[in-house]
């Protein structure tokens, strides 16, 4: 089963394209235009061993990341496909240095973001916090997925974010694993 998606979306304010293979091996070419999201979905590809080639252009920065979300949360779901065999659930928690981040997720077909990041509302790098936000809510509705997000303690802004999306990638690793020929539901779907 190959589990791939290529998706292009273009609107009047942002051009993104993406191609995701959830059995990679975190292999990625990411441009966006902003230095901090290339970081951070770098280390998603890298640590959820999940191949990324994403390219994003658009007017502002709120449109380009909110779209980049939309997008990559549209390619796991499609590639997710049915769903059948995986692990569903994943979680991770993750430091980096003085941060502690918490991510647990269910790939259950619904959309739920619980997210308390704890951030300052100020810019990390070349984006804002509230795009940060943005991103998230659109991925987990896209990827039609439950997601609780806590950064438990910490100081440093980047640190908080960087180890979010590292707790994020950790746990999609370990959901989106083939672990039956069954469709991990009672109701048979998912
Ligand atoms: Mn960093």
């Amino acid at each position: 089963m190959v589990r791939t998606a290529r998706i292009t979306r273009k609107t009047s304010e942002t051009e993104i394209e993406i191609t995701l293979d959830l059995d990679g091996s975190g292999k990625n070419e990411i441009d966006t235009g902003f230095k901090f999201m290339d970081h951070m979905l770098r280390l998603l590809a890298t640590h959820s061993n999940s191949d990324i080639k994403l390219k994003a252009n658009g007017d502002l920065t709120h449109h380009v990341i909110e779209d980049i979300g939309i997008v990559l949360g549209e390619a796991f779901n499609k590639a997710l496909g049915d769903k059948k065999g995986i692990n569903r659930y994943g979680s991770a928690l993750i430091p980096m240095d003085e941060t502690l981040a918490r991510c647990v997720l269910d790939f259950s077909s619904r959309k739920t973001l619980i997210l308390d990041l704890r951030l300052k509302e100020c810019d990390i790098e070349d984006v804002a916090v509230e795009d940060v936000k943005h991103f998230f809510n659109s991925f987990a509705e896209n990827a039609k997925m439950n997601l609780h997000i806590h950064v438990l303690y910490g100081e440093d802004q980047h640190h908080k974010v960087e180890a979010v999306f590292k707790a994020l990638a950790r746990a999609i690793k370990e959901a989106k694993k083939i672990i039956s020929d069954e469709i991990p539901s009672t109701k048979g779907i998912l």
